[in-house]
């Protein structure tokens, strides 16, 4: 598809901004409309290269205001949605951000996108935690969705309400369910970062339960090439399911970074397990095989990188642990669309 310009919501974000990134080296004369809310997961300095970039425009505003988007949508030919809220432990303590901006704000979206023919495509971000728990094998994407947190279930609504605006009213929607990505600049509450940061700092690292949970640990860049490719090639109406046949258990790639770090592994703690935790998400990525794609980033490679990124980062995680942005958000960011 030939896109000239292009909104991304949750640009600010860890995956938003490695696309972002990505995207500018790929096309890089399109329109980047940044569309971020700024809430504590954002980071202004994941773009602060951008600056200068007279084609990158930011904006600050809520996915869940119309009046925003009936500004944005017709300069541009496509949609990217990262925005959302993400952290499932927080979606525990308090779920009804979760509920409001990816159910109301996706719906939002998509409600104020019929008015737009303009638009040609919708790429919906979604997750392979929508599946829940699989035991052995893999969920394909027609498998069915039994989602297990708050997050999860209110990324299931919006993925499900993305799928019905295609279906009910004709609109050009992709929908993506990338499994647990890291790399370069992942918000320091995450599992990786967070055991990262601390065993710099020779703290504790928090090991829910028994450390057996097993995620598919998938590159941010390998996500970003997925995504890239069904913005080409994708086919309206599908869903595509991106893996990384990563699939790691927590116990092992806690002791990775201590043993990566030169640490002690005394500094694992086991601690009270996550509620409702979800013991193995994996999914069939097939799909977006046969359109060309795959990882190609090996885990053991890419963890020493992050390892690595963050040991160079000090001074941008320290700044999200001390809350410095949210502090300076709440404050004033002046957006370029007043
Ligand atoms: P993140 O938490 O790092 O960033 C989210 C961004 O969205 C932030 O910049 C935040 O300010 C913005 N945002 C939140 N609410 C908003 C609103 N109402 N209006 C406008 N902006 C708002 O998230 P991430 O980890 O980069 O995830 C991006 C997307 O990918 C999410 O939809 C997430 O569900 C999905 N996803 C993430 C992963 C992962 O491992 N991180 C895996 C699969 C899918
Ligand atoms: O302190 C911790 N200790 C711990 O053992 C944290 C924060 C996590 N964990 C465990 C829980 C999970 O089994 O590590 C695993 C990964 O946890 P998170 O980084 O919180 O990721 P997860 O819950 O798997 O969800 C992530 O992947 C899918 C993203 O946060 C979601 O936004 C995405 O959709």
């Amino acid at each position: 598809m030939n896109i000239n310009s292009i909104l991304i919501t949750g640009g600010y974000g860890f995956i938003g901004s490695n696309f972002i990134r990505f995207l500018r080296k790929k096309l890089p004369d399109i329109k980047i409309y940044n569309l971020d809310k700024l809430t504590y997961a954002a980071n202004i300095e994941n773009l602060k290269d951008f600056e200068e970039d007279k084609n990158y425009i930011f904006v600050r505003g809520d996915i869940k205001d119309k009046s925003i988007l009936e500004i944005l949508y017709p300069k541009v030919d496509a949609i990217v949605h990262f925005a959302a809220e993400t952290h499932v432990d927080r979606s525990i303590i308090a779920p009804g951000e979760f509920i409001m901006t990816e159910v109301y704000g996706t719906f939002n979206m998509l409600e104020t996108m019929k008015n737009f023919k303009n638009i040609k495509l919708f790429l919906h971000i979604s997750t392979d935690e929508i599946y829940g728990s699989i035991e052995k094998g893999s969920f394909k994407e027609n498998s069915p969705l039994n989602p297990s947190s708050p997050y999860s279930a209110s990324k299931t609504g919006a993925d499900r309400l993305a799928y019905s605006y295609f279906k009910t009213f004709g609109l050009p929607v992709i929908i993506a369910r990338p499994s647990n990505n890291y790399g370069p600049y992942q918000h320091v509450e995450k599992f990786i970062p967070l055991f990262i940061t601390n065993a710099l700092d020779n703290k504790e690292l928090p090991l829910y339960g028994k450390g057996e949970n097993v995620r598919d640990w998938l590159y941010v860049i390998d996500n970003c090439e997925a995504l890239f490719l069904l913005l080409e090639k994708g086919k309206i109406g599908e869903a595509y399911n991106i893996g990384a046949k990563n699939e790691v258990k927590n116990i092992e790639i806690a002791k990775k970074i201590v043993n990566i770090l030169g640490k002690d592994e005394s500094l694992i703690k086991f601690v009270e397990d996550r509620k409702g935790h979800d013991l193995r998400y994996s999914v069939d990525w097939t799909k977006i095989k046969k359109l060309g794609w795959q990882p190609k980033k090996s885990f053991d490679e890419g963890l020493k990188e992050t390892v690595e990124w963050y040991k160079n980062h000090r001074h941008w995680w320290e700044k999200v642990k001390r809350g410095e942005f949210s502090n300076f958000y709440k404050k004033y960011y002046k957006s370029e669309i007043q």
